[in-house]
């Protein structure tokens, strides 16, 4: 323990992450060492607004009492188990999640990227089993742009070069079509009986925060119903009230046969994910089939049911609609007068600016910067896109403060 008592300052850390740690990332420089609801603290003791939310992991706010306490009592008592005996928490924690987002059964995973190469897993068994596609044949559609976590399976068919060059060779069984298009999805269904499920993003995150098209998600389900293809929601990143309903696809009431959730399933506490579906795809796994060493443990099992009671009890995805809302609406009133700001775009607390510059150009990088100098920490996902996703426990105070900071930085950038 004696390293963790030296304290160190940013650029120590930094210095250190530099020297020892692989470079798979290049965080904005801020190095932040303590975390509060809706406030993180930097290594210095300066305070900021969080609006990135550890990409939407920590929707219950920083370091959660109800969801630390449930964590820290249970590795008091038991951590981990593995799957190969019983413990007293996992059935509890699978029959709330079922019933609190009605289904019949819940496969639990520990990160998101394992919870969508589980799903993609069992859309492949059941269209062999169930739809009866030749061994080996079945096909996953997917949309370009999509990101779905980064293993060799899931970046076979990214169309991000950076996500997937040299990473070869890559999976087969996956065909890209565009985002919120009907008919490039009709035409992928209908012509090709090997298709088994149709995997999306009911809101394009990593994309740049791309709303699809009113009524997208509910004609893409049908068509999923008319061609018998699996309907693969992946909320990950939009689930868990993050745009204003407890998932992203009741805003058009539609049911997945599949449900990714990952990220604030644990309210970034502990990682967990889950993949839950009906009797009717989920019972093609069987014993030996599929599992995790971590996945379901006793720890993940209590902190996702405290997890998810902080939603319900603070009315997190009705506080999501509203602030995103007053968001969009306070946003929209500079972008009228604006040189440097596009358009605003985004679902709840999920939200995204679209800078008026080239992608290479880096202002979107240096308004972050600017931004962290003001007191808010936010960072661009592609070139001249700056994503907003602040903790859904914010009050309407806070964020009217945040959008004065958001403002008074981005005016410095006015042309
Ligand atoms: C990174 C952003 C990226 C996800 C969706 C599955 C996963 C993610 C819709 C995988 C993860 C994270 C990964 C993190 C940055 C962040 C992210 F979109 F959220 F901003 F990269 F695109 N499905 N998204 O968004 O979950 O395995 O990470 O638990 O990899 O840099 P994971």
């Amino acid at each position: 323990m004696a390293i963790l008592e030296q304290k160190s300052t940013s650029q120590q850390v930094i210095e250190l992450e530099n020297k020892y740690g692989a470079h798979n990332y290049h965080p904005l420089p801020v190095v932040i060492s303590r975390g509060k609801g809706v406030y993180v603290w930097d290594a210095e003791g300066k305070k900021y607004y969080d609006f990135l939310s550890a990409y939407s992991a920590v929707n219950q706010g920083h370091c959660h009492p109800k969801i630390v306490n449930a964590m820290v009592e249970q590795a008091k008592t038991l951590t981990l188990t593995s799957r190969a005996f019983y413990n007293d928490i996992l059935g509890k924690y699978e029959k709330f999640a079922c019933e609190l987002f009605g289904f019949d059964k819940l496969l639990p995973m520990n990160t998101g990227a394992e919870a969508v190469e589980t799903a993609l897993k069992i859309a492949r068994k059941w269209g062999y089993e169930v739809k009866g596609i030749a061994k080996n044949e079945a096909e996953i559609v997917v949309c370009e742009n999509n990101f779905h976590g980064r293993t060799t399976t899931i970046i076979s068919f990214s169309n991000d070069p950076v996500a997937r060059e040299n990473f070869g060779p890559y999976t087969k069984g996956f065909i890209k079509i565009a985002y919120d298009n009907l008919e490039v999805l009709e035409n992928a269904l209908k012509n090709n009986p090997n298709i088994a499920a149709f995997l999306v993003e009911p809101i394009q995150g990593e994309a740049g925060v791309y709303v699809p098209s009113e009524g997208y998600l509910h004609k893409a389900k049908a068509l999923c119903e008319a061609y018998n293809v699996l309907f693969i929601a992946d909320e990950v990143q939009t689930g868990i009230a993050r745009t204003g309903k407890l998932l992203a696809v009741d805003h058009e009431n539609v049911k997945p046969d599949v449900l990714i959730l990952g990220k604030a399933i644990s309210g970034g506490v502990y990682p967990v994910s889950a993949v839950l579906a009906d009797d009717n795809v989920m019972n093609v796994i069987k014993p030996g089939n599929h599992g995790s060493t971590f996945g379901g443990n006793p720890v993940a099992a209590v902190v996702a049911i405290a997890a998810l009671e902080v939603v319900q009890e603070e009315q997190l995805a009705k506080n999501s609609e509203n602030l995103g809302q007053l968001f969009r609406s306070e946003l929209n009133k500079y972008i009228e007068t604006s040189t440097i700001v596009k358009l605003v775009r985004g679902k709840g607390l999920l939200n995204a600016i679209v800078i008026n510059d080239d992608e290479r150009s880096g202002t979107a990088w240096n308004i972050c910067l600017a931004l962290r100098d003001n007191g808010l920490l936010a960072k661009p996902t592609h070139g001249n896109i700056i994503r907003f996703a602040p903790p859904l426990v914010m009050t309407k105070e806070q964020l009217m403060d945040c959008i004065s900071i958001i403002t008074k930085t981005l005016k410095q950038f006015e042309i």
